[in-house]
């Protein structure tokens, strides 16, 4: 539908553009700071000062953001069906406590420093199978990707909200790869009950990262209480979670104070989530990467906000802040 009002902002308000800085970069900067300080001890302090400004600057790059994974993203890059980690999986049982179990996708790799985690719930009466295809996608750029059952398919959003907060606990408190999450950087996806569940965790739990709502379906209509950044995504010819009573009314129901966006897939249905769709993809892991990786260079695809085309109905949003 088109919107009432548009919350675009102002071309350049609020954003901010650095050069990108490679991984290989920030691995070496231990070594050279070392290696300056080592040879500092022999120069005058007139002779340090260019090399110690050069580490700090540097040193203080790093600090501004050493959760970037993976090389400066392309619009290729963010529409490929993969990225570059290879992913390995593991099973989670039923018979743990809180979710329903479900499937952990990971990056392979223990040489590339912690990730980021999410936690994904399907919709009313579905599996984690319905959400599969989200796995390998997210986790091979980055992230570590725990789709979930729900203790019982006829559970409500309140109780999925409960049940993704849990599977993110169990991420980094109990599983099998709790060693390379950071567990200060997580958040909750879902499809449509399930994504009314990630609303009502972005709702109980304000330390989340990033919470993406897919065509969610909820009976609360307002989220004003939400601080977590917030994507959610509507499909124009939902006729179960119609955008005009779930997606829309939820979306503008979100401060603007709060980074929050929403896209409407033109033509889509209900079920647009389920099935791998490149519009859903790039733009959730613009989503994540901006905000559980704070990588700013995926900021360019969320801003300017993106113009309608075949696949989008609408795009509204306020461009990334802090
Ligand atoms: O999770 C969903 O697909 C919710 C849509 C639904 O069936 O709600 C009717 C009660
Ligand atoms: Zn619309």
């Amino acid at each position: 539908m088109e919107p009432l009002h548009h919350d675009t902002s102002t071309p350049g308000a609020g954003r901010h553009h650095r050069a990108p800085r490679s991984r290989t970069f920030r691995l070496t900067l231990a070594g050279l700071a070392l290696a300056l300080t080592g040879t500092g001890a022999a120069l005058t302090p007139a002779a340090q000062a260019a090399p110690e400004t050069t580490v700090q600057a540097a040193v203080q790059a790093a600090a501004e953001n050493p959760y970037e994974r993976g090389p400066a993203p392309t619009e290729r890059s963010i529409e490929a069906s993969r990225g570059p980690y290879s992913v390995s999986e593991r099973n989670v049982s039923s018979l743990v406590v809180g979710f329903g179990g479900g499937t952990i996708y990971y990056p392979t790799t223990t040489s590339d420093g912690t990730f980021g985690a999410v936690a994904i719930a399907p919709g009313f009466t579905a599996d984690e199978g319905s959400m599969a295809w989200y796995g390998p996608r997210l986790a091979s750029q980055g992230f570590v990707v725990l789709t979930i059952d729900t203790n019982t398919r006829l559970d409500q959003p309140g109780q999925r909200g409960r049940q993704l907060l849990a599977a993110l606990d169990y991420l980094v408190e109990d599983s099998a790869v709790r060693g390379r999450i950071d567990r200060n950087r997580l958040a909750v996806m879902g499809h449509s009950m399930g994504g009314g569940g990630a609303l009502e965790a972005a709702s109980d739990r304000p330390s989340l990262k990033a919470a993406i709502p897919l065509t969610p379906w909820n009976l609360d209509k307002t989220w004003g209480e939400v601080t977590v950044p917030t994507f959610i995504i509507g499909a124009e010819a939902d006729s179960i979670a119609s955008v005009r009573t779930h997606a829309e009314p939820f979306y503008e129901s979100l401060r603007s104070s709060t980074n929050r966006a929403y896209m409407e897939l033109n033509n889509a249905t209900h079920f647009a989530p389920n099935l791998p769709d490149t519009q859903i993809a790039k733009y959730s892991l613009s989503w994540l990467k901006r905000f559980v990786d704070n990588d700013t260079r995926y900021e360019q695809f969320l801003c300017p906000i993106p113009r309608p085309s075949l696949q989008i109905e609408e795009f509204r949003g306020n461009c990334p802040h802090s």
